[in-house]
């Protein structure tokens, strides 16, 4: 059960399909820790997924059930990310949607890092 009062983790979600190679993905960065790769419909110049390896629904199943090494991984991925990017100077945002309140639409734990360009405020 995640940690959110969202359905239990779905090994046939799409990002468990993408990890397990089922299905292809523009791939920026992997280690043993995390799969990073551009987002199927960009919303900024600069769109990448972060997704886990592990299977976690949301953020807070992740930090609530994760083991430290597994989050400590994580992210320094994404910042390994964001490197190869060639994002570290200017900057950039992330963004994790949470449940269908949240407009989560996969239910696999991810990260969006949006850049590129100066972003505007967060709009709901
Ligand atoms: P969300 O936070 O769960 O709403 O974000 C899901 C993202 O996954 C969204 O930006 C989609 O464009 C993206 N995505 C993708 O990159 N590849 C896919 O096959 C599918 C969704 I389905």
């Amino acid at each position: 059960m995640s940690v959110t009062g969202l359905p239990p983790y779905d090994p046939q979600n799409i990002f468990a399909r993408i990890l397990r190679g089922e299905i292809p993905c523009k791939r920026v960065h992997e280690d043993g820790f995390a799969l990073a790769f551009h987002d199927i419909n960009p919303q900024a110049p600069v769109h990448v997924l972060v997704i886990p390896k592990g299977a976690y629904v949301s953020a807070v199943d992740f930090g609530a059930t994760a083991n430290d090494a597994e989050i400590a991984g994580f992210w320094r991925a994404v910042a390994a990310t964001a490197k190869a990017l060639g994002l570290e100077e200017g900057g950039y945002r992330i963004l994790s949607n949470i449940g269908p309140d949240g407009g989560q639409e996969v239910p696999h734990f991810h990260v969006h890092i949006f850049g590129g360009k100066r972003l505007g405020r967060m709009v709901a």
